[in-house]
């Protein structure tokens, strides 16, 4: 065992302590019959979240009231401040208020992954869940909902580490290794029999999709050429010699072949290892398809429904869950087809894109990872991608890791240039955001091509 893996061990120990007084705490008020007042985030990750711990309070049988909010604003904590509970449980949000969380009138449970600095003056009424507390990694490692469901794991509710993984997925931990936290949860739910992994093409909703769109619909790993186009994918098909319109499960053995040869051609990671919740049918059987149907109520904002397919509605929640995805798939061709057709309009170092469709102004950011992704868009320069939002441009700014490894550091030339005409932005190095006025939308772009030149240099 190397020295970091035995440290990581040691701090996993760390955080599964903190784990068990949340346990305690929540345990006290549930054997008292409170209400448990859940907040949580609006993403994939967020929702997961709430539904791990609503399921493991409803299979106690305890109470819950449970908001799914946005982002956790100065505003919404006013609001819960007024609010009588006796327990309050924050969900993938929280370690950036742990001061007002603690003047709330009850106690309270944050369970959190994102960065945070130690407040060594902690509450008696908060416990304070968070991978960053104990130097694990919480980008990477652990989501929202893996972080929640270290609390429901010590209410022995194991089958709850689908919905854990789910949430990691939401957030881009599911994609290549799954490490950390979310390894330690995954094995141990292998091990109680509740996951399993299986090999094969990682093709999104494989069983439910005839072949061309379920090929379309795949962008990790993308496959250039297929994702995001109808077209393409029918003509792979064709050129294979296998029907369009037939669905995966209807090949037989011999195509099934053909079929794996072929995409591995264009991206040998589309064959690897399938995560399944062995207790699901499809489409929640496989935790990357079960993340898409939360992604696409999240980005609709039907909280609701989201959550209800987490609490285990089958019928019309998860139906509307797929509308509601199969929506999203359609506008997403659509911004394919359009980058496509257009291109950006590439600039020195950085390129763009600009819409003001309705439909597309949404998906900017997810268009420009996938534009990258399967080689739509010029892998060496940053993309930002504008939407017209009068008085406003919305910028959501995207490049890859090899670009970020160069110097480049998306979330400071957002920030610095935005900043400069009067707009705000920041972010991470490879995925940022910002508005500026319209009017200043020229400047702006010479001036994240001038700084994104001089990170580029230094
Ligand atoms: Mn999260």
């Amino acid at each position: 065992m190397s020295k970091s893996s035995k440290n990581d061990a040691y701090q996993q120990h760390s955080l599964l302590n903190r784990a068990e007084e949340a346990y305690n705490m929540l345990k006290k008020h549930l054997d008292q019959d409170h209400v448990v007042r859940i907040i949580s985030h609006n993403d994939a990750d967020g929702i997961s979240a709430a539904g791990v711990i609503c399921n493991a309070i409803a299979r106690e049988k305890g109470k819950f009231h449970v908001t799914i909010v946005p982002r956790l604003k100065s505003e919404v904590l006013d609001k819960i401040a007024h609010e009588k509970y006796e327990i309050f449980f924050f969900c993938d949000m929280g370690s950036a208020w742990t001061q007002r969380i603690g003047q709330l009138k009850g106690d309270a449970i944050i369970a959190d992954h994102h960065q945070t600095i130690d407040s060594t003056d902690q509450q008696d009424s908060v416990v304070h869940l968070n991978p960053h507390l104990f130097g694990l990694d919480g980008t990477r490692d652990v989501s929202g909902s893996g972080v929640t469901y270290l609390v429901a794991r010590l209410m022995n509710h194991f089958e709850l580490a689908g919905l854990a993984i789910v949430g990691a997925f939401g957030d881009m931990q599911g994609n290549g290794q799954i490490t950390g936290v979310n390894q330690t949860i995954l094995q141990e739910g292998i091990k109680k029999g509740v996951l399993e992994l299986k090999e094969g093409l990682k093709i999104s909703f494989i069983n439910e999709e005839p072949l061309f769109k379920a090929l379309s619909y795949t962008y990790l790993p993308p496959l250039p050429g297929i994702s995001g186009d109808f077209d393409g994918s029918r003509s792979f098909l064709e050129k294979i010699g296998l029907s369009s319109e037939i669905k995966f499960p209807d090949l037989n053995n011999e195509e099934k072949d053909l079929l794996k040869e072929a995409l591995m051609k264009i991206n040998p990671e589309i064959f690897g290892k399938n995560y399944m919740i062995t207790s699901q049918k499809p489409p929640l059987k496989n935790i990357d398809d079960y993340s898409q149907i939360i992604d696409a109520c999240g980005k609709n904002k039907k909280y609701g429904v989201g959550l209800s397919i987490c609490l285990g509605d089958e019928d019309e929640s998860l139906k509307e869950g797929m509308e509601l995805l199969k929506k999203y798939h359609e506008v997403i061709i659509k911004g394919i087809g359009w980058i496509k057709r257009e291109g950006s309009r590439e600039m020195d170092h950085i390129q763009y894109i600009y819409t003001e469709d309705k439909d597309i102004k949404s998906f900017m950011g997810t268009l420009a990872n996938i534009g990258l992704d399967i080689g739509l868009l010029n892998p060496e320069k940053p993309v930002l991608a504008l939407s017209r939002m009068d008085p406003l441009i919305k910028v959501s700014g995207r490049t890859t890791l090899k670009i970020t490894e160069k110097g480049v550091n998306l979330g400071k030339a957002l920030e610095q240039a935005s900043n400069s005409y009067g707009g705000a932005g920041g972010g991470h190095t490879v995925a940022a955001g910002a508005v500026v006025p319209r009017n200043n939308q020229d400047n702006f772009l010479n001036l994240v091509d001038d700084i994104v030149k001089s990170q580029l240099g230094s």
